[in-house]
């Protein structure tokens, strides 16, 4: 032990960097790798030191990734929560140490909005609500049943939970549109695909696959064509996200719709980690620009779309 001199080892600041941690749900979807691809590279871009923790979409790895984050003393710490509820004690760590943290595109149920200090990130009930009013729209004075088949994300999830909310909210405008189906497939393809097969056994009719995101709606095509029916035709989809698989999938006619949800979350963050850390105030709620998409505009937007 030297003569009590301040040791700079553990401040993780060992050549003046901005250190930020940075605990990411996983690398479930199309969407997740857009997201994690936006947050490394405006790190590198904005000369911040980026520790990056890749939880395989289990909550205690990110609680795990905080605790270490909170032992390394980093300056700021952010993460997208994989499920809304859970968090208080590890979020009490991490304000109890001094540190600052950010949330990213998913929301927590904590009361005590101490616990961070801003939420950047979509608002999921608003694309859960454009997905039913284009469905509502689609069946404009028809009183014919429509039999909607939803494919949520994952259980607990903020964006499963509120894209659930905004569009149940939206189709009460017309009493012939009916969810006669909800399951998980977890956001991503494989479930997707698995779960719409077992609907496709047990579902007599199906009108409208409503996917939280676009990979559970793309397997759930490869399981609609597998059963002999045309996805976009027999059956319309509408998904969200409007990653680059979706919206091929959406500009051949297999989808319908997209709602899109902004990934490019980097930038944003590396601005607010900045700010925080120099004591700044940000903005409590920080909403993101996004758009929806139909057949036409999907076949302009593709050749620009950069994920
Ligand atoms: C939404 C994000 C969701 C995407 C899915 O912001 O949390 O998680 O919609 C991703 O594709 O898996």
């Amino acid at each position: 032990a030297g003569c009590g001199g301040k040791d700079d080892a553990g401040s993780g600041k060992d050549d003046g960097k901005l250190v930020l941690g940075f605990s990411q749900v996983g690398a479930e979807s199309g969407w997740r790798t857009a997201n994690t691809n936006s947050i490394q590279t405006a790190a590198a871009d904005a000369g911040i030191e980026l520790k990056f923790s890749d939880a395989q979409g289990k909550q205690e790895k990110q609680i795990e990734a905080i605790r270490s984050f909170i032992t390394q003393k980093v300056d700021v710490i952010a993460f997208s929560p994989v499920v809304t509820s859970g968090w208080d004690s590890v979020l009490k760590d991490a304000k109890d140490a001094g540190i600052p943290v950010i949330l990213t595109d998913r929301a927590v149920d904590s009361q005590d909005k101490s616990l961070y200090k801003t939420f950047l990130g979509s608002d999921f009930v608003k694309e859960g609500t454009e997905a039913g009013n284009w469905l509502v729209k689609q069946n404009e004075g028809k009183t014919t049943p429509v039999n909607v088949v939803e494919l949520q994300g994952t259980v607990g999830a903020a964006p499963a939970i509120d894209r659930q909310k905004g569009f149940a909210e939206a189709i009460k405008a017309n009493p012939n549109i009916t969810v006669v189906k909800s399951q998980s497939g977890n956001f991503t393809r494989a479930e997707g695909k698995t779960v719409m097969e077992g609907i496709l056994q047990s579902t007599p009719k199906i009108d409208v696959l409503y996917a939280h995101n676009d990979d559970m709606g793309l397997g759930a095509i490869e399981a609609i064509e597998a059963a002999g029916k045309k996805p976009g035709k027999d059956i319309t989809i509408i998904t969200v996200d409007a990653v680059k698989d979706g919206m091929t999938a959406l500009a051949d006619g297999k989808i319908n719709f997209i709602v899109e949800c902004s990934p490019l979350l980097g930038p944003q963050l590396m601005d607010l980690a900045k700010k925080v850390h120099a004591g700044e105030t940000v903005e409590p709620r920080i909403l993101t620009e996004e758009t929806t998409f139909t057949q036409e505009q999907a076949k302009a937007a593709l050749p620009d779309r950069k994920y």
